[in-house]
Protein backbone atom coordinates (compact mmCIF):
# COMPACT_ATOMS: atom_id res chain seq x y z
CA UNK A 1 0.00 0.00 0.00
CA UNK A 2 1.17 3.36 -0.54
CA UNK A 3 2.89 5.51 2.42
CA UNK A 4 3.16 9.30 2.50
CA UNK A 5 6.01 11.02 4.31
CA UNK A 6 5.08 14.73 5.61
CA UNK A 7 6.69 17.26 7.48
CA UNK A 8 6.15 19.42 10.10
CA UNK A 9 7.04 23.24 9.26
CA UNK A 10 6.78 26.37 11.18
CA UNK A 11 8.36 28.42 13.96
CA UNK A 12 9.56 27.49 17.05
CA UNK A 13 6.54 27.37 19.51
CA UNK A 14 3.58 26.83 17.22
CA UNK A 15 2.42 23.46 18.65
CA UNK A 16 4.72 21.73 16.23
CA UNK A 17 5.23 18.96 18.44
CA UNK A 18 2.36 19.06 20.16
CA UNK A 19 0.73 17.99 16.87
CA UNK A 20 3.36 15.65 16.45
CA UNK A 21 2.73 13.77 19.71
CA UNK A 22 -1.40 13.75 19.43
CA UNK A 23 -0.97 12.30 15.71
CA UNK A 24 1.56 9.30 16.31
CA UNK A 25 0.98 9.06 20.21
CA UNK A 26 4.71 9.33 20.88
CA UNK A 27 5.88 12.08 23.58
CA UNK A 28 7.66 14.77 22.03
CA UNK A 29 8.74 17.26 24.57
CA UNK A 30 6.69 20.25 24.40
CA UNK A 31 6.60 23.16 25.96
CA UNK A 32 7.12 27.11 26.24
CA UNK A 33 10.67 27.36 24.92
CA UNK A 34 12.05 24.74 27.16
CA UNK A 35 10.27 22.40 25.06
CA UNK A 36 12.40 23.11 21.96
CA UNK A 37 12.66 20.97 19.25
CA UNK A 38 16.55 20.14 18.39
CA UNK A 39 16.56 17.28 16.15
CA UNK A 40 13.80 15.76 13.60
CA UNK A 41 11.75 13.33 15.39
CA UNK A 42 10.27 10.52 13.22
CA UNK A 43 6.78 9.12 14.34
CA UNK A 44 3.84 6.97 12.13
CA UNK A 45 0.47 7.04 11.89
CA UNK A 46 -2.48 6.01 9.44
CA UNK A 47 -5.10 7.87 8.52
CA UNK A 48 -7.97 5.97 6.42
CA UNK A 49 -6.20 3.38 5.97
CA UNK A 50 -3.15 4.96 4.54
CA UNK A 51 -0.33 4.79 6.59
CA UNK A 52 1.71 8.22 7.03
CA UNK A 53 5.42 9.15 8.57
CA UNK A 54 5.86 12.60 10.00
CA UNK A 55 8.75 14.77 10.77
CA UNK A 56 8.98 17.06 13.78
CA UNK A 57 11.53 19.57 12.20
CA UNK A 58 13.20 22.21 14.29
CA UNK A 59 11.19 25.60 14.71
CA UNK A 60 12.71 28.29 12.42
CA UNK A 61 11.44 32.07 11.57
CA UNK A 62 13.00 31.14 8.33
CA UNK A 63 14.74 28.67 5.73
CA UNK A 64 17.87 30.53 5.08
CA UNK A 65 21.00 29.28 5.87
CA UNK A 66 21.18 31.24 9.68
CA UNK A 67 21.63 28.61 11.47
CA UNK A 68 21.71 24.44 11.52
CA UNK A 69 17.99 24.00 12.86
CA UNK A 70 17.54 26.30 9.28
CA UNK A 71 19.54 24.43 7.29
CA UNK A 72 18.11 21.31 8.38
CA UNK A 73 14.72 21.89 8.28
CA UNK A 74 15.35 23.82 4.83
CA UNK A 75 17.34 20.36 3.10
CA UNK A 76 14.38 18.31 5.05
CA UNK A 77 12.09 19.72 2.71
CA UNK A 78 14.76 20.49 -0.47
CA UNK A 79 16.21 16.97 -0.82
CA UNK A 80 13.84 14.52 1.57
CA UNK A 81 11.05 15.89 -0.61
CA UNK A 82 8.52 15.11 1.53
CA UNK A 83 4.70 14.11 0.12
CA UNK A 84 3.35 17.12 2.28
CA UNK A 85 5.10 20.42 4.38
CA UNK A 86 2.09 21.06 7.17
CA UNK A 87 3.26 25.17 8.19
CA UNK A 88 1.96 24.47 11.67
CA UNK A 89 1.05 28.74 12.29
CA UNK A 90 0.41 30.48 15.83
CA UNK A 91 -3.11 32.26 15.32
CA UNK A 92 -2.44 34.47 17.70
CA UNK A 93 0.74 36.05 15.69
CA UNK A 94 -0.29 35.58 12.37
CA UNK A 95 1.27 38.32 11.00
CA UNK A 96 5.22 37.13 11.67
CA UNK A 97 4.44 33.55 11.06
CA UNK A 98 3.02 34.17 7.87
CA UNK A 99 6.68 34.40 6.67
CA UNK A 100 7.62 31.49 7.26
CA UNK A 101 5.01 30.13 5.25
CA UNK A 102 5.81 32.42 2.20
CA UNK A 103 9.20 30.81 2.43
CA UNK A 104 7.95 27.16 2.21
CA UNK A 105 5.04 27.98 -0.33
CA UNK A 106 8.17 29.22 -2.53
CA UNK A 107 9.90 25.71 -2.16
CA UNK A 108 6.78 23.38 -2.94
CA UNK A 109 3.55 23.31 -3.83
CA UNK A 110 2.99 20.13 -1.69
CA UNK A 111 1.94 22.36 1.17
CA UNK A 112 -0.44 22.39 3.87
CA UNK A 113 -0.91 25.64 6.47
CA UNK A 114 -2.47 24.73 9.85
CA UNK A 115 -3.41 27.50 11.94
CA UNK A 116 -3.10 25.90 15.27
CA UNK A 117 -3.78 27.73 19.19
CA UNK A 118 -7.46 28.63 17.15
CA UNK A 119 -8.69 28.20 21.50
CA UNK A 120 -6.15 30.77 22.45
CA UNK A 121 -6.95 33.32 19.23
CA UNK A 122 -10.69 32.65 20.63
CA UNK A 123 -9.85 33.47 24.01
CA UNK A 124 -7.94 36.50 22.82
CA UNK A 125 -10.86 37.65 20.42
CA UNK A 126 -9.02 37.34 16.99
CA UNK A 127 -10.75 36.26 14.22
CA UNK A 128 -9.46 34.94 11.26
CA UNK A 129 -10.74 34.63 7.88
CA UNK A 130 -9.76 30.74 6.58
CA UNK A 131 -11.21 31.58 3.27
CA UNK A 132 -9.62 34.45 2.32
CA UNK A 133 -6.50 33.23 3.58
CA UNK A 134 -6.90 29.94 2.06
CA UNK A 135 -7.84 32.09 -1.33
CA UNK A 136 -4.52 33.98 -0.71
CA UNK A 137 -2.15 31.48 0.11
CA UNK A 138 -3.36 29.05 -2.86
CA UNK A 139 -3.43 25.55 -0.46
CA UNK A 140 -5.73 24.13 1.46
CA UNK A 141 -5.81 26.28 5.22
CA UNK A 142 -7.24 24.74 8.30
CA UNK A 143 -7.68 25.83 11.55
CA UNK A 144 -6.52 23.74 15.25
CA UNK A 145 -6.39 23.03 18.50
CA UNK A 146 -3.65 20.56 18.69
CA UNK A 147 -3.59 20.44 22.57
CA UNK A 148 -7.30 19.79 22.68
CA UNK A 149 -6.77 17.81 19.37
CA UNK A 150 -9.39 20.05 17.62
CA UNK A 151 -9.79 20.16 13.84
CA UNK A 152 -7.20 17.19 13.36
CA UNK A 153 -9.27 15.45 11.10
CA UNK A 154 -9.98 18.16 8.69
CA UNK A 155 -6.12 18.83 8.33
CA UNK A 156 -5.71 15.21 7.76
CA UNK A 157 -8.20 15.32 5.13
CA UNK A 158 -6.91 17.98 3.41
CA UNK A 159 -2.59 16.24 3.83
CA UNK A 160 -4.70 13.49 2.73
CA UNK A 161 -5.76 15.23 -0.49
CA UNK A 162 -2.79 16.73 -1.36
CA UNK A 163 -0.97 13.95 -0.52
CA UNK A 164 -2.53 11.47 -3.45
CA UNK A 165 -2.30 14.21 -5.77
CA UNK A 166 -5.92 14.58 -5.88
CA UNK A 167 -5.42 18.09 -5.14
CA UNK A 168 -2.67 19.80 -6.55
CA UNK A 169 -2.76 23.59 -4.93
CA UNK A 170 -1.32 26.33 -6.39
CA UNK A 171 1.06 28.74 -4.50
CA UNK A 172 0.85 32.52 -4.40
CA UNK A 173 4.07 33.50 -6.55
CA UNK A 174 6.10 36.00 -4.34
CA UNK A 175 6.98 38.78 -7.18
CA UNK A 176 9.97 40.77 -6.81
CA UNK A 177 11.87 43.69 -8.10
CA UNK A 178 12.43 44.25 -11.65
CA UNK A 179 15.86 43.88 -11.57
CA UNK A 180 15.49 40.28 -9.37
CA UNK A 181 12.84 38.87 -11.75
CA UNK A 182 15.22 39.98 -14.78
CA UNK A 183 17.77 37.77 -12.93
CA UNK A 184 15.67 34.66 -12.15
CA UNK A 185 14.75 34.84 -15.71
CA UNK A 186 17.84 34.32 -16.98
CA UNK A 187 19.04 31.52 -14.18
CA UNK A 188 15.50 29.39 -13.54
CA UNK A 189 15.73 27.54 -17.18
CA UNK A 190 19.62 27.01 -16.17
CA UNK A 191 18.82 25.49 -12.85
CA UNK A 192 15.78 23.48 -14.07
CA UNK A 193 18.10 21.93 -16.76
CA UNK A 194 20.57 20.85 -14.12
CA UNK A 195 17.83 19.52 -12.04
CA UNK A 196 14.79 18.55 -13.52
CA UNK A 197 12.28 18.49 -11.35
CA UNK A 198 13.83 16.96 -8.72
CA UNK A 199 14.76 20.62 -7.20
CA UNK A 200 12.48 24.06 -7.13
CA UNK A 201 14.34 26.16 -9.66
CA UNK A 202 12.88 29.51 -8.90
CA UNK A 203 13.65 29.05 -5.44
CA UNK A 204 17.01 27.78 -6.02
CA UNK A 205 17.46 30.99 -8.29
CA UNK A 206 16.58 33.15 -5.78
CA UNK A 207 18.98 31.67 -3.17
CA UNK A 208 22.01 31.67 -5.35
CA UNK A 209 21.17 35.21 -6.25
CA UNK A 210 21.33 35.86 -2.68
CA UNK A 211 24.79 34.19 -2.36
CA UNK A 212 23.73 31.20 0.16
CA UNK A 213 27.15 29.31 -0.08
CA UNK A 214 25.88 26.84 2.76
CA UNK A 215 22.87 25.94 0.24
CA UNK A 216 25.45 25.05 -2.78
CA UNK A 217 26.99 22.96 -0.11
CA UNK A 218 23.97 20.68 0.33
CA UNK A 219 23.22 20.70 -2.86
CA UNK A 220 26.71 19.40 -3.34
CA UNK A 221 26.12 16.46 -1.15
CA UNK A 222 22.95 15.69 -2.54
CA UNK A 223 24.76 15.19 -6.04
CA UNK A 224 27.56 13.41 -4.23
CA UNK A 225 24.79 11.11 -2.46
CA UNK A 226 23.02 10.43 -5.83
CA UNK A 227 26.08 9.59 -8.01
CA UNK A 228 26.82 7.17 -4.72
CA UNK A 229 23.86 5.58 -5.38
CA UNK A 230 23.98 5.21 -9.18
CA UNK A 231 27.71 3.63 -8.59
CA UNK A 232 26.60 1.57 -5.95
CA UNK A 233 23.87 0.19 -8.90
CA UNK A 234 26.37 -0.22 -11.44
CA UNK A 235 28.35 -2.32 -8.38
CA UNK A 236 25.11 -4.36 -8.01
CA UNK A 237 24.68 -4.33 -11.97
CA UNK A 238 28.15 -5.82 -12.22
CA UNK A 239 27.81 -8.39 -9.47
CA UNK A 240 24.47 -9.49 -10.91
CA UNK A 241 26.41 -9.80 -14.83
CA UNK A 242 29.92 -11.64 -13.00
CA UNK A 243 27.60 -13.91 -10.73
CA UNK A 244 26.17 -15.37 -14.45
N1 LIG B 1 -3.57 26.90 24.13
C1 LIG B 1 -2.92 26.06 23.32
N2 LIG B 1 -1.64 25.80 23.53
C2 LIG B 1 -1.01 24.96 22.68
C3 LIG B 1 -1.67 24.37 21.58
N3 LIG B 1 -0.78 23.61 20.91
C4 LIG B 1 0.39 23.72 21.57
N4 LIG B 1 0.27 24.52 22.64
C5 LIG B 1 1.30 24.90 23.62
O1 LIG B 1 2.30 25.66 22.98
C6 LIG B 1 3.59 25.40 23.56
C7 LIG B 1 4.58 25.03 22.48
O2 LIG B 1 4.21 23.78 21.93
P1 LIG B 1 5.26 22.82 21.20
O3 LIG B 1 4.45 21.70 20.66
O4 LIG B 1 6.40 22.48 22.07
O5 LIG B 1 5.76 23.79 20.05
P2 LIG B 1 6.82 23.49 18.89
O6 LIG B 1 6.32 24.13 17.67
O7 LIG B 1 7.12 22.04 18.82
O8 LIG B 1 8.10 24.30 19.40
P3 LIG B 1 9.63 24.12 18.87
O9 LIG B 1 10.00 22.69 19.07
O10 LIG B 1 10.39 25.09 19.71
O11 LIG B 1 9.66 24.53 17.44
C8 LIG B 1 3.35 24.29 24.59
O12 LIG B 1 3.25 24.88 25.86
C9 LIG B 1 2.04 23.67 24.14
O13 LIG B 1 1.33 23.05 25.20
C10 LIG B 1 -3.06 24.67 21.38
O14 LIG B 1 -3.74 24.22 20.46
N5 LIG B 1 -3.62 25.53 22.28
MG1 LIG C 1 8.86 21.03 19.01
Amino acid sequence: MRSYTIALAGNPNTGKSTLFNALTGMHQHTGNWAGKTVTSAEGYFEFQQTPFKIVDLPGTYSLYSNSADEEAARDYIIFENPDVTIVVLDATSLERNLNLALQVLEMTNRAVVCINLMDEAKRLGIKIDLNKMQQKLGVPTVAISARSKKGIGELLQQVLLVASGELVPEPITITYSEDIEQKIKQLEPQVRDMFGSHLPARWIALRLLDNDESLLTSIKNWLQRGQTTAQLEGVIRYGETACH
